[in-house]
């Protein structure tokens, strides 16, 4: 699979251009949105690659809602992402993993018709020792979009469904810009010596069946029993030589859904007896990936629904997800309804 799909040199800002062109309802506005967007992943493409030299790693005392340690690199791409989007004026409300609650537009900005909801920073367990580390993004249009004051809370949790861009950056042996805006996934790849994202592979589309499944299989003693017997026809030979798949699992959810669009299989994160709905964050790490897969041709779910048709009731809300490949998840949910019908 190349994973350089397109020798056109195309900028994402005229990708944005003119994708926003598609649109005849198109302001300029949501391009300036991303354009502003893409300023923050610029900016922590750079500090994330001087990671060990700028004295970013490392711990804070502070830990999250989630009760997680904080990285301070986590602190410096939220107030990154925050300072860069805060005054454009196409926003009324933001909310990212590492604020508790909605982080409101200052008053002195125009609120704008947007909601952008962000992991600043995901992976971060995997900061300090090099591994591939990302940024996950989701937008909106908010409830009532005449409107011009703050944006609320129902704002911040749509149905994944109304998403009007999601997407990543991956910040990797290179830095990419995943994103789509319903008109299929395409990939940029940052050129530092010019300060670009190129356009480098256009509209992926997700194998129907992969070989590879990924999930933290140290929890397998905790799974609910469909996931087992699952796990364990994976492994299990096939004559036709489909199984056994392989195992791979970053524990960065960037990379390891990145590796899944490009290659197919399967990601899962399951509810289990300690995290009866999983670990991951439903509006700002599960919905944007749940969009990207279903746009590159696969399917997210929770093991029963779809992810973008479950309304979200909080914004740190967790959600079992298994996600990739149509064949794989859907293979994964039949295991799971057997098991719950014995
Ligand atoms: P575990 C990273 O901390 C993260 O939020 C996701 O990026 C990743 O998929 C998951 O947690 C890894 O969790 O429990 O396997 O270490």
């Amino acid at each position: 699979m190349p994973i350089v799909k397109t020798s056109k040199l195309i900028t994402i800002e005229r990708h944005i251009t003119e994708e926003g062109a598609m649109h005849p309802d198109a302001t300029g506005e949501f391009s300036h949105l991303l354009r502003d967007f893409t300023l923050a992943m610029r900016i922590l493409a750079r500090d994330v690659r001087r990671a060990g030299l700028n004295d970013v790693l490392g711990q804070t005392d502070g830990t999250n809602i989630h009760g997680e340690r904080v990285k301070r690199l986590d602190i410096h791409a939220n107030d990154v992402i925050f300072r860069a989007m805060d005054h454009g004026g196409h926003l009324c409300v933001m909310a990212s993993e590492e604020a508790d609650g909605m982080i409101a537009i200052p008053d002195e900005y125009r609120k704008g018709k947007y909601v952008l909801v962000f992991d600043p920073l995901d992976g971060s367990s995997n900061i300090d020792v090099n591994v591939t580390i990302g940024t996950i993004f989701s937008i909106y249009k908010r409830v009532d979009p005449s409107l011009n004051t703050p944006g609320t809370l129902e704002d911040c949790l749509q149905h994944g469904w109304k998403q009007v861009a999601a997407g990543y950056a991956m910040y990797g042996s290179s830095t990419q810009l995943v994103y789509s805006s319903g008109n299929g996934v395409d990939v940029f790849t940052f050129d530092p010596t010019i300060g670009e994202f190129l356009l480098t592979y256009e509209k992926i589309r997700i194998p129907k069946r992969g070989k590879i499944y990924s999930v933290n299989s140290g929890n397998a003693h905790k799974w609910p029993q469909g996931v087992r017997d699952y796990v364990t026809h994976l492994l299990k030979p096939s004559d036709d030589g489909i199984r056994p798949y392989s195992l791979r699992y970053v524990g960065t959810m960037v990379a390891d859904i990145h590796r899944t669009l490009h290659y197919g299989g399967i990601f899962m994160y399951p509810g289990d007896t300690s995290m009866p709905d999983g670990k991951l964050r439903l509006v700002y790490e599960v919905n944007p990936m749940a969009f990207l897969i279903e746009q590159a041709g696969g399917r997210a779910s929770d093991g029963v629904k779809r992810v973008l048709d479950i309304k979200p009731t909080s914004l740190h809300q967790h959600i079992p997800c298994f996600m990739g490949s149509e064949e794989d998840v859907l293979e994964v949910e039949e295991f799971l309804r057997a098991a719950s019908s014995e």
